[in-house]
């Protein structure tokens, strides 16, 4: 015993090294692995032992852009394939028996992938392009499978739907993460909603759904449609068959993964026992019918805890009454909060099924002038057996949300290794792998959501916070300067000014530079702001009055410009403006400088 517990250490630490050494930290961290000697370079002759399939197959279009075909004779193997197939038949007791899984093992002799089935296989060769490093493959070796069996995203946020090639960048990026579900159903497309939902789209969209299919499908993404029909649905036959129309025109453009929606509505739509017929109808009639469709989801009226009202027993009707492959979704305890066991055992009985979690995170259509762009933390690290589903609902600036996704990626896929801190510093750094520092400084202080009527709340600017009270605490109570802490805002200060403008001319993300403009001018403001208070700061307790006079003038004119900022920028007709730094920074600032000018 005692010798395999230092067999295990020892493999434990060689394997960090190794992997360090590698400069590897693979995202969603695997199940299994284990560094089994040095690095190979990657091979350029080789046979490939590969099972028959379509070249669309897209695992396999995946590892042709990085190790192309090839038949040759040679002393390298590469064998690629997934339970069943021949290629990979040597290989079938190392399979994981798990779906969505895959086997890994790079040696000096052979690279084996092989997945539990096609999904797995294609994980395992975006492990493997995500270990290429300076043309090397670390020697290693893989067991992996997903914690939760239905990861990704839900566009449902109300506001500007994302654009097309916003979405053709996420799919891609859910690809990589070892996501795969996609379910369409922005709140502000009228054909997803009342009284639209009736509708077939019109050419050019329906033309760009059916790319958004392809897109999906190329990445292993089950596209889901949703409908939002709760609105003015009659529950007559009529309603019933526009539903199915509907869902036939998507099935003709490609869908095949169908979602109704029955949030946010009030009056007859809102009947439990009409919604599960409805859906039980289209289960039986259409979803089963077609063989080719994953399984129904609903979202309920009575979405989350304290909207449910167990006297009227809206959701032990849908949990009794719809059909047992039907998924439910549930936000939580409250429209926004984070997932754990209690949430879960709340509702699970009731629904008599494992809730398809929406969670309503990094979303922002509630708190529009800020960015929800800091750590993925919260969530139960032991739900994975509890859930069926944990999708994210995100914010409609879709490059920005791809932090938090990024996380909810990692976490999604394993619980037990998420670390929310390295998940979310790993997301800065692909994000914008040139600017990654510069990014960081921003996001840092671009997490807080301000007063909401969730009540929601995260963490914001914890690396300056101890400086900022400090400073705050001393200069109040004292009139003096701290000066570590006075140097470290004052540093702070410089890389936000620095960072805003190296993030607007950033290249390394074009679209996410974009997307932030009005943040990253406001940041900068903010910046400068700070850096004129602790000018007055300083000259206060030097009682150098006329220094103080002139900063003390510069500081309220930049707090005026963002307050103009802030005026104009970010137009949205619910909550306009542009906020960054509302948690600590912002306060500080403004409490300094009251209190500068009462000295
Ligand atoms: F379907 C639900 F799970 C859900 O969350 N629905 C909406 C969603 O589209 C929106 O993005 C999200 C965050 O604002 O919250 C739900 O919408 C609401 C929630 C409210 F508490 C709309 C009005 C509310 F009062």
């Amino acid at each position: 015993m005692k010798h395999r517990l230092i067999l295990f250490f020892s493999m434990a630490l060689l394997l960090s090294a190794t992997m360090q050494a590698a400069g590897k930290y693979l995202h969603p961290a695997p199940q299994q692995m284990s560094a089994t000697g040095d690095s190979i370079a990657i091979p350029t002759d080789y046979r490939m032992y590969v099972f028959e399939e379509g070249a669309d197959e897209p695992a396999l279009k995946l590892l042709y852009s990085f190790l192309p075909y090839s038949a040759e004779k040679a002393g390298f193997g590469i064998y690629v394939g997934a339970r069943g197939d021949k290629s990979v038949k040597k290989f079938s007791r190392n399979i994981p028996q798990k779906a969505e899984g895959y086997y890994l093992k790079i040696d000096d002799n052979n690279i084996v992938v092989a997945g539990a089935d096609r999904r797995g296989l294609f994980y395992g060769v975006q492990t493997l392009l995500q270990l290429v490093e300076n043309g090397k493959l670390p020697a290693v070796e893989i067991t992996d499978y997903p914690d939760v069996p239905y990861r990704g995203v839900v566009e449902g946020f109300y506001g500007k739907p994302w654009s097309h090639m916003a979405r053709l960048r996420q799919l891609e990026f859910y690809g990589r993460n070892k996501m795969n579900v996609y379910i369409y159903g922005p709140k502000d497309d009228p054909y997803h909603r009342t009284p639209d939902w009736r509708i077939p789209y019109p050419e050019e969209e329906a033309e760009r759904m059916m790319e958004l299919v392809q897109a999906a499908t190329d990445n292993n993404v089950i596209f889901y449609w949703a409908i939002h029909p709760g609105q003015d649905i009659k529950w007559n036959d009529e309603d019933r068959d526009n539903l199915l129309q509907k869902f036939e025109h998507m099935y003709q453009l490609g869908v095949r993964g169908f979602a109704v929606f029955f949030d946010d509505i009030s009056g007859e739509g809102t009947k439990a026992d009409k919604q599960a017929e409805l859906l039980n109808y289209i289960d039986d009639n259409f979803i089963q019918t077609k063989h080719d469709v994953a399984p129904l989801i609903m979202c309920p009226t009575e979405y989350n805890k304290s909207w449910t009202k167990l006297e009227g027993g809206y959701l032990a009707t849908l949990g009794e009454r719809l059909n047992g492959d039907i998924h439910i979704m549930w936000t939580g305890d409250k429209v926004v909060e984070t997932i754990d066991m209690e949430t879960l055992d709340f509702v699970n009985p009731l629904i008599k099924r494992k809730a398809f979690i929406w969670w309503n995170f990094p979303v922002s259509d509630y708190v529009q002038p800020h960015l929800l762009m800091g750590e993925v933390y919260g969530n139960g690290l032991d739900i994975k057996d509890d859930v069926s589903a944990f999708v994210s609902n995100p914010m409609e600036y879709a490059e920005a949300s791809k932090i938090a996704i990024q996380s909810i990626a990692d976490y999604t896929w394993n619980m037990e290794a998420y670390d929310s801190r390295e998940s979310w510093l790993q997301a800065i750094r692909d994000l914008m792998p040139e600017n990654a520092e510069y990014l960081k400084t921003f996001v840092s202080h671009n997490s807080d959501l301000g007063p909401n009527g969730h009540n929601f709340q995260r963490m914001e600017s914890e690396e300056i916070a101890p400086a900022l009270d400090t400073l705050l605490n001393e200069f109040r109570d004292n009139g003096t300067v701290n000066p570590q802490a006075y140097e470290q805002v004052a540093r702070e200060c410089k890389n936000i000014i620095t960072a805003s403008y190296m993030l607007l001319t950033a290249e390394d993300n074009r679209p996410l530079a974009e997307e932030i403009k009005p943040w990253l001018r406001y940041f900068r403001e903010l910046g400068e702001y700070g850096c004129a208070v602790l000018d007055m700061v300083r000259t206060a307790a030097d009682k150098d009055t006329e220094s103080f006079e002139a900063a003390y003038r510069q500081a309220k004119a930049l707090r005026t410009i963002m307050q103009m900022t802030d005026d104009t920028s970010n137009r949205d007709h619910r909550q306009p403006g542009v906020k960054c730094g509302t948690k600590r920074l912002l306060p500080a600032f403004d409490s300094l400088f009251e209190i500068a000018c009462n000295k």
